[in-house]
């Protein structure tokens, strides 16, 4: 397979000189865990191992995730390493939940959910998964993420008022494409298809039983990944993806399909994502007469005048104060972090990946 089918461009081209320098050669992470990456590049598939300098990277987000592009030894090695994680486009993070076992410890710790995304496809069921609050939690995300966002709203065959949520999203989606599906019986899928150009990486996102596997099932008319049966009691999957995984569809797209996040705690080093997911509050807040508003008890409060004559809903406004919050303890705890790491220098990454893998497994 051609590199540019993976997803390969300049970007990455420039980022990989010194490398090529070294008789090093690219390739895609398909799959990561256990300290065994899965890579495709031209040669095909094969699995590596982090080289040294890797493995004592001093941060976890340094380590390769599904999508990266890395620098292995050519394939005439015995024992592929991977040497380098090449710059990534783009990175969707969240904060490490915390208060779980071997995780309470490092809660400022990003976790790098998939790299180099150019489209997130957050789906949602519209069967009892269906929260906007929780699609906009994951507009965040994507918007923070540098990737577009896409809305698939699935399960539309269970949902006689689907008309009605449909229109309901696309009131705080504020012009991202908002898709309504039955991935089981194929239906609202064309839409997708000018988002599945050759090359272009995609990944389904949300919460577990909403249908993405089966989505990517669909998409790729092969059985991948398992999905899951849904227990009738409480709509939910009882076996699900337990990993990342990118696969390259018959028409040149890459999609990285996901487990469900148990928890999605918000990752940001700004409120730059969020600012783009709640424009309406950005918009009445320049109305605010204190540039430095807290919409409380300043007087001329753009945000208040807004709740009170009901142009703004109230359920945002929560939303994003929720969001916001969230996303300023993240950089706190990741502040607080750095300073313990940079003490502590070379900490044993390996273990804590394992960790992650862990985590992972759990999710949902
Ligand atoms: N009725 C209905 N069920 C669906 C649809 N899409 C997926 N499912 C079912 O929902 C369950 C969970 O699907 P799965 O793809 O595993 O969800 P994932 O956890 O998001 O990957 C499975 O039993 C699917 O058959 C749909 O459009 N309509
Ligand atoms: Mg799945
Ligand atoms: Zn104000």
């Amino acid at each position: 397979m051609d590199v540019k089918q993976l997803g390969w461009n300049a970007h990455f081209e420039n980022h990989f000189e010194p490398c090529q320098a070294q008789d090093l050669v690219p390739a895609r992470v398909v799959r990561a865990g256990g300290g065994f990456y899965t890579l495709l590049n031209a040669d095909g598939e094969q699995t590596a191992t982090l080289a040294g300098q890797l493995r004592h990277a001093s941060s976890l987000d340094a380590l390769p995730v599904v999508g990266d592009w890395v620098a292995i030894d050519s394939p005439l090695e015995e024992g592929i390493r991977i040497h380098a994680v090449l710059p990534r486009q783009t990175a969707l993070k969240r904060a490490a939940a915390g208060g779980r076992k071997g995780l309470a410890e490092k809660p400022g710790v990003p976790q790098v959910l998939a790299a180099n995304v150019d489209t997130a496809i957050i789906v949602s069921g519209l069967d009892n998964d269906y929260n906007p609050r929780r699609i906009e939690r994951y507009l965040t995300l994507v918007h923070e993420s540098g990737a577009a966002p896409i809305i698939v709203l699935n399960k539309a065959d269970l949902c006689p008022e689907w008309k009605k949520l449909c229109a309901e999203v696309e009131a705080i989606a504020y012009g991202i494409p908002v898709l309504v599906t039955s991935a089981q019986r194929g239906e609202g899928l064309d839409e997708l298809a000018p988002h599945l150009e050759s090359g272009r990486t995609l990944v389904l996102i949300g919460s577990s039983g909403a249908g993405k596997s089966t989505l990517l099932n669909r998409l790729t008319r092969a059985d991948h990944q398992r999905t899951s049966k849904v227990s009738t009691a409480v709509g939910k999957g009882v076996h699900t993806t337990t990993h990342r995984e990118l696969f390259p569809l018959p028409g040149g797209a890459l999609v990285i399909d996901t487990p469900g996040l148990r928890e999605l705690h918000l990752w940001g080093e700004s409120e730059a994502g969020l600012e783009i997911t709640f424009p309406e509050i950005v918009a009445f807040a320049a109305q605010c007469r204190f540039s430095n508003c807290r919409h409380e008890s300043e007087p001329d409060c753009g945000i208040r005048q807004a709740l009170l004559e009901g142009t703004l809903d109230a359920a945002r406004m929560e939303s994003y104060l929720k969001q916001r919050a969230e996303l300023a303890s993240a950089v706190q705890r990741h502040e607080l972090a750095a300073q313990v790491a940079q003490k502590r220098k070379r900490k044993t990454i390996p273990r804590e990946e394992k960790r992650w893998r862990l985590e992972d497994e759990d999710e949902e």
